[in-house]
């Protein structure tokens, strides 16, 4: 019983006074990112931080937020060190790891959700034999010099009742810098005998690399006048 007891004051000791490093964007750590490190250190002690990049800080009790980034992809080891009469002891360590940035972003989906039924004009989008729906596609082109990137598959006569739907079939590969220097997507009704009907179009403006990240994990909803698509992201692992 008294071992017991030994072992719950050792173990209630350990949590009251154990220190930790914890790395906050754990999810996507790539190179050249900045990265969050949060140490927790409960005592009033001298502290360093060591990012295993060849950086130092002071850490306390009081000061615990920091930021540093990995140039290059690969393993680090982040350790803090408590100074105990001017010697350093390791009482924390992080396993970090670092990707590579991608090159290039897929975008795997873009869901329209609603059309509007009519053309600005007033009038359905197809004549009588072709059907009143829009055969539908769409084209992404770049901001900067307006190259085209991509023009989809048409899907005909896309009805209102076939909603929600996705126009992509497989993904499609648009390098991060056009994304970082913005680009355009556009949605058509095709028709083969008088000029395509423009649809609707958005201009997603220049993305900084950290706002790329975050449209893989929250895709982006365009929404004007009666359209609503949702376009999903993915970085696809392996293929860059
Ligand atoms: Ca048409």
């Amino acid at each position: 019983m008294k071992q017991l007891f030994s072992i719950l004051f050792f173990l209630f000791c350990l949590s009251l006074f154990s220190q930790e490093i914890i790395v906050s964007n754990e999810h996507m750590l790539y190179a050249g990112d900045k990265v969050f490190i949060k140490t927790i250190i409960t005592d009033e002690g001298s502290y360093i931080v060591d990012f295993g990049n060849d950086s130092q800080e002071v850490a306390s009790k009081d000061k615990d937020w920091f930021n540093t980034n990995y140039l290059t992809s690969g393993s680090y080891v982040a350790r803090l060190y408590k100074i105990v009469n001017g010697v350093q002891k390791i009482v924390a360590i992080a396993d970090i790891k670092i990707k590579e940035k991608p090159r290039f972003i897929f975008l795997v989906s873009v869901n329209v959700q609603a059309y509007s039924p009519i053309k600005s004009s007033g009038k359905a989008w197809d004549n009588t034999f072709g059907g009143i729906y829009p055969d539908i596609y769409f084209t992404i082109n770049r901001l900067k010099n307006g190259g085209e990137i991509v023009s989809s598959d048409i899907f005909p006569r896309v009805s209102q009742e076939m909603l929600p739907k996705d126009l992509v079939k497989s993904p499609i590969k648009i390098p991060i810098l056009y994304m970082e220097q913005g680009v355009r997507v556009d949605f058509w009704d095709e028709d083969s005998v008088t000029n395509h009907d423009y649809m609707m179009g958005w201009e997603l403006p220049a993305y900084s690399f950290q706002d790329i990240q975050n449209l893989t994990l929250t895709g982006l909803l365009l929404e004007a006048d009666g359209y609503k698509v949702l376009l999903k992201f993915d970085f696809l692992e392996g293929q860059n």
